[in-house]
């Protein structure tokens, strides 16, 4: 059974849900177990969705209040703040894909554990990518995206990072809702996560820290 915080949220009751959040933070609630209601929630508002019982504007409403969620556990889950940066980091959801909270998630999570990032924002060209590697001269190189037409564009990034010559200077990492190994092969990535911790054990492991 969903737990209180997952229910309140995929019934978009942004109010209790917030106030559940605040209250539950104020009584010394672990912030990363709320964090992981709130993946419970978001599954079952896609699962409504993609049964015709919630439509785009309960999609949006729900990106919105977990938004909101998430700004309220940010301060809580910080561990090292103004720490010596270990290493560079690009992030971005690629092209024809705008799911942005997975990813900010991400780079919150590798900024807080001491990385630079480099965040690319959404619906980001390949090009784009390979311009950021150029530039910044990053290792790491994180593509996010929850689409499944995300994957043939997580593929063409990572071609397009080999075809300039920069495959054997950059691990690329991908994640996002739906992405396994099979999908990881396909698009020819290194690895892949399954959350924004996974994403920061697979930088520490390629570059330290
Ligand atoms: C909210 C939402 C939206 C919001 C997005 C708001 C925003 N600013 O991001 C809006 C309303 C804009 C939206 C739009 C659409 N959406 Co939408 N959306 C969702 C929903 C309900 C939640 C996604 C979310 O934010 N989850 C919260 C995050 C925090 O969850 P999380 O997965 O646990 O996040 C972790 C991992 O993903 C991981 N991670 C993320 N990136 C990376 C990267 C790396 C490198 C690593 C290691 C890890 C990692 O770390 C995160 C943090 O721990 C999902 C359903 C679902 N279950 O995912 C559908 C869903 C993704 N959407 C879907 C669809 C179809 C659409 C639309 C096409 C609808 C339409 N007809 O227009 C559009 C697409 C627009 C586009 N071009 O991108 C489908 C996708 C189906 C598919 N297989 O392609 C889903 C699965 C819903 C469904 N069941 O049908 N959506």
């Amino acid at each position: 059974m969903a737990g209180e915080l997952a229910k309140l949220l995929s019934d978009l009751d942004e109010r209790k849900a917030i106030d559940f959040v605040e209250k539950a933070l104020a009584g010394g609630a672990d912030p990363t177990a709320l964090l992981g209601e709130t993946k419970e929630a978001m599954s079952i508002v896609g699962k409504r969705f993609a049964d015709c019982e919630y439509f785009i504007p309960d999609l949006m409403y729900s990106g919105e209040i977990l938004r909101q969620i998430v700004q309220r556990l940010e301060p809580h889950l910080k561990k090292t703040l103004d720490s010596v940066k270990i290493g560079k980091v690009i992030v971005g959801t690629v092209a024809g894909d705008i799911h942005d909270i997975g990813k900010d998630l991400v780079i919150f999570m590798l900024d807080v554990n001491g990385f630079e990032v480099t965040d690319l924002g959404i619906d980001v060209p390949v090009e784009k990518f390979v311009d950021a590697v150029k530039e910044t001269g990053a290792p790491v190189v994180a593509l996010s995206g929850f689409l499944t037409l995300a994957f043939e564009n997580m593929k063409a990034t990572v071609e397009a990072i080999k075809l300039a010559g920069f495959r054997d200077k950059v691990k690329i990492m991908i994640g996002g809702g739906q992405i396994d190994d099979q999908v990881r092969a396909f698009t020819g990535a290194d690895a892949f996560g399954k959350d924004a911790m996974d994403a920061v054990k697979l930088a520490k492991g390629w570059i330290g820290g």
